[in-house]
């Protein structure tokens, strides 16, 4: 009885994580376009993580949008969570900063090319 309880929290843990991740991608521009730094040809699910699957400990991005209420706002955009130079809003193709996660008009505002990972320095990338 033991095992079964600990394996369905554990199911009910892996559901919390998974279901966290996707509701994060939507909260950032362009949050399922960010390419592993290592291998331009896979988009990653845990942009805010230092595990590129997700879950475990944050990057600077994650922990700035944690200290942001996990808010997409000119404050985060503005941010250079990874220190390369180029703010977390010209990684994630809001250069002005106009977009607004809850405001699908303002999509207008993205670019979709030359996305990079607001938590990884693009110049020191250890693969
Ligand atoms: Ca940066």
């Amino acid at each position: 009885m033991e095992k079964l309880l600990c394996y369905t929290l554990f199911l009910l843990g892996v559901f919390y994580e998974l279901n966290c991740f996707q509701t994060y991608v939507t909260l950032i521009p362009n949050g399922s376009n960010v390419t592993d730094p290592c291998n331009a040809d896979k988009t990653i699910s845990g942009v805010g993580h230092l595990n590129s699957n997700g879950g475990g400990d944050r990057n600077q991005f994650g922990l700035d949008f944690a200290s942001n209420d996990r808010v997409w706002n000119s404050t985060l955009c503005n941010m250079d969570s990874d220190n390369d130079g180029i703010t977390n809003g010209a990684e994630l193709g809001d250069v002005n900063c106009l977009w607004v996660a809850s405001d699908a008009t303002t999509d207008q505002y993205l670019t979709y090319t030359g996305i990079t990972h607001p938590g990884v320095d693009q110049n020191n990338v250890q693969c």
